[in-house]
Parts: structure tokens; sequence; C-alpha cells
């Protein structure tokens, strides 16, 4: 799979993506449609007929465990927690991209007065949002000016004028480290944002990949192959080869605009009262004939966001507790619920005392997990960290909470709406150990049936009225 196209075609041969001919509003209607859809675990919608445009949308392209197995190139039956599994096997190996002279994503150009941001049928969202929102299923490429490295990341772009994005960098996110240096050099940064590529590239914006490493190297090392990408047209960035839509542009972090507010994936408005942020001025947009634009809802679980973060904050979680090494973890499940970040759990096979306390603690030490991971569960090798009515079970009857461990001070997400709206830096941790303590000398005794009973019963068992 290259591009966004091959997915449409991936999803038409599965029957998992639905043309929509008749007319939609971009205005609200559209997200609407998309949501109530999306709650119904519905296809991909790609809206053709969008009132006073005449390129398409796409959206939901994310939002299934089905589709994200497509785009990880798995059978589409694969669970969740084994994409993630997948992801953990191969997240090591790295394959960099392999630039092209040109590609389809130079079609069509527009430079100087040219540029027209509202041209593209992007849609307004939610109804207490600041106003239409261009970047929702796109990326951000950032190049860092010291080392080199670039970076691929998904930072929510708000249309604010027909060359102005508004953008919002989170403290310490890639693009924002990046900035601070840029601006310490008395430069604008160079970005490129990308709408419309492969899906895969929309999951690798929302990956927390460590700093220093490209998601590029991670989506060819996922593809088995280099992703093929070409130079954008006014700086040095490289972009997929057969991007939909290419804003190319630059950040000065020295200037600001009012940005917000956003229906975020909390389910919560952030930004309330808009909040002055750094924006893009763009310098140049190339596309493809008859480009596609590609949107999500975000907003309320279980949205494209939760999913695309579930799979890859928890396999990311994952690769660092495997990187430290602990022997016995079986699996580790972020559910998308919690948007892959609020909440892990683990399953693990315990060997030594205090084995399971090493893996909570070493969970909120990880990279990933000592920014913004609020409860971790530990449970038993039997039980699948999946499987929420069996990770319950656990919690109910082996989790006792003198056990429990709060921790008072940690890296938070300023969205969480369980921080009051002035202070959302720093927040708590959970630790629930629902395992049963490996130091017992005597443990519960679990019921078993009689095995010679049980036989006996399964071959009178249509004697007894049962259909099967
Ligand atoms: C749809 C979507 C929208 C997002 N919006 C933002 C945002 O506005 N600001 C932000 O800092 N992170 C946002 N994120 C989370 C980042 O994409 C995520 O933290 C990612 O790891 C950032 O890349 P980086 O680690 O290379 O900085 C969003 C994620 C998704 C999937
Ligand atoms: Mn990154």
């Amino acid at each position: 799979m290259k591009d966004l196209r091959d997915f449409i075609a991936a999803c038409e041969k599965e029957g998992v993506l639905q043309r929509i001919k008749a007319e939609v509003d971009w205005d609200l209607e559209l997200s609407h449609i998309a949501k109530l859809n999306e709650e119904k675990k519905g296809p991909a919608l790609l809206f053709e007929n969008v009132k006073g445009y005449k390129w398409p949308v796409i959206t939901s392209t994310c939002t299934t465990t089905e589709r994200l197995s497509i785009i990880m190139g798995m059978p589409k039956e694969t669970p969740l927690v084994e994409l993630m599994r997948r992801w953990v096997e191969i997240g090591n190996r790295k394959i960099p991209p392999k630039v092209l002279s040109t590609g389809p994503c130079k079609e069509n150009k527009m430079v100087g007065k040219d540029i027209d941001l509202f041209k593209f049928p992007v849609p307004k969202f939610y109804p207490k949002d600041g106003g239409r929102y261009f970047g929702t299923a796109h990326v951000v490429i950032t190049k860092d000016p010291e080392s080199g490295w670039v970076n691929i990341g998904t930072y929510r772009l708000q249309l604010i004028d027909k060359d102005i994005l508004g953008t919002q960098f989170i403290k310490g996110k890639h693009s924002d480290i990046m900035l601070k240096k840029y601006q310490a050099m008395g430069k604008p940064m160079p970005v490129a944002v990308v709408v419309g590529a492969d899906p895969l590239m929309f999951v690798m914006g929302g990956a927390r990949f460590s700093a220093f490493e490209s998601e590029y190297d991670l989506a060819g090392s996922i593809r088995g192959e280099p992703i093929e990408v070409v130079k954008c047209e006014t700086n040095d960035l490289i972009v997929p080869a057969g991007a939909e839509i290419v804003v190319e542009g630059e950040v000065d972090a020295n200037a600001f605009k009012d940005e917000g507010p956003f229906g975020e994936y909390t389910g919560y408005y952030s930004g309330v009262g808009t909040n002055p942020r750094n924006f893009i001025k763009v310098n140049c947009v190339t596309h493809r004939n008859n480009p596609i634009f590609m949107a999500t809802t975000v907003g309320r679980a279980v949205t494209d966001t939760h999913m695309t973060l579930a799979i890859a904050y928890g396999a990311t979680l994952w690769q660092q507790l495997s990187d430290m090494k602990i022997p016995g973890i079986k699996a580790v499940y972020c559910p998308p619920e919690a948007a892959g970040r609020f909440i892990a759990i683990i399953s693990m096979k315990q060997m030594y005392p205090g084995h399971a306390n090493q893996v909570l603690t070493a969970a909120i030490s990880t990279e990933m997990g000592a920014y913004g991971l609020k409860t971790v569960i530990v449970v038993d090798e039997d039980i699948d960290p999946a499987d929420i009515p069996r990770v319950l079970y656990a919690v109910a009857f082996r989790f006792n909470p003198l056990r429990a461990q709060i921790i008072q001070r940690g890296r938070s997400t300023p969205l969480d709406p369980s921080l009051p709206i002035e202070s959302r830096w720093i927040t708590g941790r959970l630790l629930i150990d629902a395992t049963i303590p490996y130091d017992w000398e005597e443990k519960p005794i679990p019921i078993a049936l009689d095995p010679d009973i049980v036989k006996k019963i399964q071959a009178r068992w249509k004697e007894l009225g049962f259909k099967d």
C-alpha cells in the first residue's frame, strides 16, 4: 500500500468503505454523519458531493480494528493486542525512506497570491469549535536543525486564513522541541503538512516515537520497504510522493494568533476561550488531480484518534518495557476507550517476589508511560489484558486496595479534563497490582469442575434437552 487511493481500493474490496453521493454540508453535517457512523462501528466514508466543492472528503479510515489491520498489512480479523505485538516485533528494525525525483503530489501547484486553503472542503466538526479544522487526520513534518532528524507528528491545524493555519504544539512534543531550537537560531521553522496519504502515515503522526528517531523509518519497517518520498518545493523537507495535498510553510516561534477551541479526543473542548498560539504561514501548496481531503472527527471515544493512539501508544509502551529487559511480560494493552494513554493493562508471569511491582513502576518510568499514563493494572498471565471483563474479574478478586500505590506527581497532558483547567501539567498515577502475590505460601484455591462428572454430563447432554 503506497497511498490513500490504494487504501480506498483495499477497503472497497473488503466491503468496509461507503461512498456517499448525496450532497453533504462541510459545516457540521459531514462530521456529524461521520461521528454517528463511527459510533455504530460503520465503514470508512468517502463523501463525494460536499456542498460547494468538487473535491471529496474521506473520514473514519482507522475507526475499527479491521481497518487498522488492513493498514498494518495483517489479516483483517487480527485482534488489536496482536497488532500491537506485531509492531513490537518489527519496531526496532528501521527502513529509511527513498527519495524519488517527482510524484503524483506535484500534479498541481499554488504559490503566492494563488494560495487559497479554502479551495479544499475543510470541515467544521463540533458546534463550539473556533472554526474549520484543516488538520485532523494529517501529519506535520519538521526537521531538527542540529541533527537533521526528520519528525512526523499529528498536531491539529485550524483554518484561520487562506494562507494561515493555527497550530497547537503541546510543550515537549517533537515539533515544539524543534521550534525552540529554530527560535534560538533566530529563524522560522520550515514545515510540510500532508493531508491524505497511506493512513499508516497518520498512525505514525500520532505515534510517540523517541526523539531523534524518524517515524518514516518505522513506517518503512511496517511496510517492509522504504516509504517513497519527494522533496518539497520551497524547503528541503520530504513528503510521501503519493500524498493528496502538501502544504509547505513556516512557523515563527515569536508570532501568535488565537486558536481553538476544538472538540478534543477527551470528549471535551480544549482551548476554551481561545489561546494565542504559533501558526503556519503557507508558502506553497501542491496537490494531486481531484485530491481527496482526509479528515477525522477526533471528539468523544471511540474514533480514529483513539484507535490510532491505542495501537501506537500501546505498542510503544510494550516496546519500551521489553527494551528494559524485564522478564515475564506476556502482553500490554492500552484500551482505545482510554485513548491508549490513560490506562495500561499488562499481563505477566511472575517469577520472583516484587516482580509485579517492578512492572508497575517500570511502566510509569518508560518514556511513554512517564507522560500522561494515570492508571496501570498488572494481571497474571492467565488473564488476557484485552479481555476487559476478565481484567475486572482480577481487579475484583485478586486486587487488595491496601496494595495499591499512588504516585503523587508526574507529567500530564494539558488536555486531561480530570484536572482543573489552570493547572494541568502535573497529575498523579495509580498502580493496581491485580495479581495473586508470588510470595504467598498459601494461594487461594481455584474452583475446577470434577472432570469425570463433566464427561458423564457431556454424554447425556442431548438427553438433558440441550441442543448442542
Ligand atoms: C487526530 C489527532 C490530533 C492530535 N492533535 C494534537 C495537537 O493538537 N497537539 C499535540 O501536541 N498533539 C496532538 N496529538 C497527539 C500527537 O500526535 C502525539 O502526541 C504524537 O506523538 C506527536 O508526535 P511527536 O511525538 O513526534 O511529537 C494528536 C493526535 C491525533 C491522532
Ligand atoms: Mn516524533
